[in-house]
């Protein structure tokens, strides 16, 4: 406390705020800019020591977006989309990192980001009708809204693995990679998990390490990305023709164009049993040719139908075999007990070429499991593999971990990782009934992950914006779901994923990559474009399914 009595933090600034916003990536900053326009006061708190959210942290060898860049940034200002050049046609983790420094510089953003700082809980205080924010800096934030905007895989997860601390080399995770950079040359080197982390950095650490040992349990559909230069040819239709292809594109499933001078963006809308075999490995061979996930666009049926996405499935499955030379290698890289597509689909570069170099490795940990990490290295029932350094590729307590990390509580004190202890339960993907005032960027229940995340993250923090200008205007003071609209928009989001094949593969999406973590389809899988106009509905219904209390109501929110 300050000698005024008003709460201060560590730089001696003010401790109450309009809003708190929890993480610095993409959608914390685009929250914060949009918030200044209402002129409420804000603070951003995060973790790191610089702003990038995922593209801070993801820093491994060959990290990647594979939405392409000219799609995977801001629409929300014309000047910064025009002044900015991307390099490449999928930009580098690198140069994602410098656009979103640029961001935070071009807005003047930083003034109100407070970094090295990790949020632990979050309590609502329901007389003041205030949130409590405290921190791992021993600071407590006061505010009337907290947005978390904390990414989708943002909590990195280590194998439980027996012995795994009792390794004597270096250690690494793909998702905390160190800064400065690790340099490989004359090592020998295992790498646990093949998933699109490790289908990025495996070529690039290969042509560095004396031999890299890849322990692989689950095969993965990759497509290579064809990347190269930005061309004057490429971006200058897309720089002329902005804001149509933009708007476009928020109409989408997935938020992007494939193939923006295409009449139907890329989509082919046909079912791939309509077309003869011929004319299906036509298609298939000319999206192999352009690469990228657009892969998944060359029927309209590949996600719903199984016949459909076992055609794509062979597909790729004759492309590894065509590219990896030797033939037990290459049925060892076939993925051939999940649909194509429904494990998030993988975009490389030379993946699969990499298995022909000499000092490659593979282990296929289906036929001789892992049974520990030793001193030296990893121990398969195969026998005892000796490392300088071992990757951990082994992904992300995706979507609701970053959440259940911190001690959300909301009404009467109730626990978030209690609520969800089921699975996430939200309205929307932007609220929590129980918990008011408290909003989720890209939380599960939206398309999020499904999607281009700059364009969804665009999406909730203009629709929030909306909320709260309506709030203030209207004299509110709180917002929340009702139990029952929750409860509706959980089943929708369920029946949505069980409409698809997504729900047969143990991915991620599943929660099946966390050992107790429930098997539920977090993301909602029924398209950008319908998800927006849900939400435009919702609000133009005078924010139907939620309740909304004035200053002065009582402290418990009727339904
Ligand atoms: P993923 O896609 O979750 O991949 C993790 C990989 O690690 C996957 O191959 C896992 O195999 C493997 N894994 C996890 N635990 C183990 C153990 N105990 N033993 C062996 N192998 C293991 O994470 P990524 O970081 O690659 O990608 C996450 C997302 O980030 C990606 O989809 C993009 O959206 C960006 P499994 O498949 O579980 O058998």
């Amino acid at each position: 406390m300050s000698g005024t009595g008003i709460p201060q933090t560590r730089d001696g600034r003010a401790a109450s705020y309009d809003v708190i916003i929890v993480g610095a990536g993409f959608g914390g900053m685009y929250m914060l800019h949009r918030l200044r326009s209402l002129g409420l006061s804000a603070r951003i708190l995060d973790a790191a020591t610089g702003v990038g959210g995922t593209w801070y942290w993801n820093r491994y060898p060959g990290a990647r977006c594979d939405v392409e860049s000219m799609q995977y940034s801001f629409s929300f200002s014309k000047e910064l989309q025009q002044e900015w050049s991307w390099s490449e046609r999928f930009a580098g983790q690198p140069e994602i990192l410098a656009y979103a420094n640029h961001v935070a510089d071009r807005f003047d953003l930083r003034r109100d980001i407070q970094l090295e700082t990790r949020v632990t809980a979050a309590h609502y205080d329901e007389k003041a009708r205030r949130w409590t924010i405290s921190t791992d800096r021993g600071e407590t934030f006061s505010a009337q809204f907290c947005v978390m905007a904390t990414g989708c895989l943002s909590t990195a997860k280590l194998p439980e693995i027996e012995g795994r601390d009792s390794y004597r080399g270096a250690t690494y995770h793909t998702g905390y990679w160190p800064h400065e950079g690790v340099d490989f040359t004359g090592l020998s080197v295992g790498v646990i998990g093949t998933g699109s982390s490790a289908i990025q950095a495996i070529p690039v650490m290969a042509e560095q390490a004396a031999h890299l040992t890849i322990f692989q349990r689950t095969p993965n559909y990759s497509i290579p990305s064809r990347n190269g230069p930005m061309t004057p040819d490429y971006e200058g239709p897309w720089k002329s023709d902005y804001d149509r292809r933009r708007a476009k594109a928020r109409t989408m499933r997935t938020g992007i164009l494939y193939d923006a001078s295409d009449a139907n963006f890329g989509i082919n809308d046909i079912s791939a049993m309509a077309v003869s075999d011929e004319e299906r490995r036509r298609v298939y061979e000319q999206r192999w040719a352009t690469g990228g996930t657009s892969f998944m666009a060359a029927f309209n049926d590949l996600i719903t139908n199984q016949e459909s996405n076992d055609t794509a499935s062979e597909f790729v499955r004759s492309k590894i075999r065509e590219i990896v030379r030797d033939p037990v290698t290459a049925e060892i890289l076939c993925p051939k007990d999940y649909p194509i597509g429904t494990k998030r689909i993988c975009v490389d570069t030379d993946y699969f070429e990499t298995y022909n170099r000499p000092n490659v490795t593979l282990v296929d940990l289906k036929a001789t499991p892992i049974e520990a990490i030793t001193p030296k290295g990893v121990r398969t029932s195969a026998g005892e593999y000796a490392f300088d350094a071992i990757v951990y590729a082994t992904g992300f307590d995706a979507m609701t971990g970053t959440l259940m990390n911190i001690d959300i509580r909301g009404r009467d004190g109730m626990a978030l990782r209690e609520k969800w202890a089921a699975g996430p339960q939200t309205y929307l993907g932007l609220m929590v009934a129980g918990l008011p005032n408290l909003f989720m960027i890209t939380g599960p229940g939206s398309p999020s992950v499904l999607s281009n995340m700059i364009l969804s993250i665009e999406q909730h923090v203009d629709w929030l914006i909306d909320a709260l200008a309506h709030m203030r205007a209207s004299g509110l003071e709180t917002i929340e779901p009702t139990p029952d609209s929750e409860v509706s928009w959980g089943e929708h989001v369920n029946e949505a994923g069980h409409r698809t094949l997504y729900v047969k593969a143990a991915s991620w999406y599943m929660g099946a990559n966390v050992e107790g973590k429930p098997r539920v389809f977090m993301p909602y899988i029924g398209g950008v474009g319908t998800y927006r106009q849900e939400c435009d509905e919702v609000a133009a219904k005078g924010y139907e399914g939620f309740v909304l209390a004035p200053r002065d109501a009582p402290a418990v929110a009727a339904e």
